[in-house]
């Protein structure tokens, strides 16, 4: 029987048990990361709150040791699945707003990219904020954007990219865009760790978003603009 056998999460209290969590997170133990967010809505707090200090900060932790080369794939694939588990005890939560559609955004990560836990995050909050939310997943080629511009008619174009390898793609997808002279008709948001805004700036982006919770709020003004100055 190992230690964490005898921690009984509902025992400790808020700090202890997101400490915890970081452990659990760190560890990939998907059912005490589902234990300990079913423990904290109980408790009452926020959705966004749980995902944000206990979910992502404990995913922070795993960054760094996984840049330090203390941790490998294996193990921080583990963790990102433990991280899914808790998302998606979260999801229905922070979807379930009632808040009336407000635009529509197709987002995907670049190709060559295989992360999608920020992506995912953003189309959650998204659609909690009243988007309609199309998500083409990872590894996606211009093609697969352009199609499902034309397929989806959406007011957004969101990217997302982990890589600093991958994060010249946007560029591509972007470029391609301005050459079928689409450019204009779509709202262009881009967004991931290694990216900053003068680099959305630099590829032809309308905007970097720097989270989820920035991601919502860039996408509501942009589309308020875009109704705007339909109506004017
Ligand atoms: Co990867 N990985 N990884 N990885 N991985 C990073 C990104 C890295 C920074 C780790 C490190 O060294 N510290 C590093 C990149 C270094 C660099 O490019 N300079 C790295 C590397 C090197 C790699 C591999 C190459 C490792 C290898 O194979 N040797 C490999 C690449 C595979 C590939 O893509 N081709 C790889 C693989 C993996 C796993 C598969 C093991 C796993 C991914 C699992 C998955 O996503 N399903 C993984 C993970 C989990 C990470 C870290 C640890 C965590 C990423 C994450 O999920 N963060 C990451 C370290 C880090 O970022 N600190 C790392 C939590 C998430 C909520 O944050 O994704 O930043 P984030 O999203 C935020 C914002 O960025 C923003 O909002 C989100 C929510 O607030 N945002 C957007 C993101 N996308 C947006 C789109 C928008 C708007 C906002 O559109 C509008």
């Amino acid at each position: 029987m190992s230690d964490e056998d005898d921690i009984i999460l509902s025992e400790l209290d808020d700090e202890e048990l997101v400490q915890q969590m970081f452990d659990d997170l760190y560890d990939g133990l998907k059912e005490e990361i589902e234990e300990g967010v079913n423990i904290l809505l109980e408790r009452g707090w926020q959705p966004y709150d749980v995902l944000t200090k206990a979910l992502v900060g404990g995913m922070t932790i795993v960054g760094h040791d996984f840049r330090d080369g203390i941790l490998f794939v294996p193990e921080v694939l583990l963790a990102a699945n433990a991280m899914k588990g808790g998302m998606a005890i979260l999801k229905p939560l922070l979807v379930e707003t009632g808040a009336p559609r407000v635009g529509k955004m197709v987002i995907g990560t670049v190709k060559g990219d295989i992360h999608d836990i920020g992506k995912n995050l953003v189309g959650m909050m998204m659609e909690g904020a009243g988007f309609e939310v199309v998500d083409l997943g990872i590894n996606n080629a211009v093609e697969a954007y352009l199609e499902a511009m034309e397929k989806e008619g959406p007011d957004i174009l969101g990217m997302s990219a982990l890589l600093t390898t991958t994060m010249p793609y946007m560029k591509v997808v972007i470029d391609t865009m301005v050459e079928q002279g689409i450019r204009d008709d779509y709202i262009v948001l881009v967004g991931g760790a290694p990216l900053n805004e003068e680099f959305g700036r630099a590829i032809g982006a309308d905007a970097y978003c720097r989270d989820a919770a920035v991601a919502v709020e860039t996408a509501k003004e942009w589309v308020g603009r875009k109704h705007n100055q339909k109506s004017a």
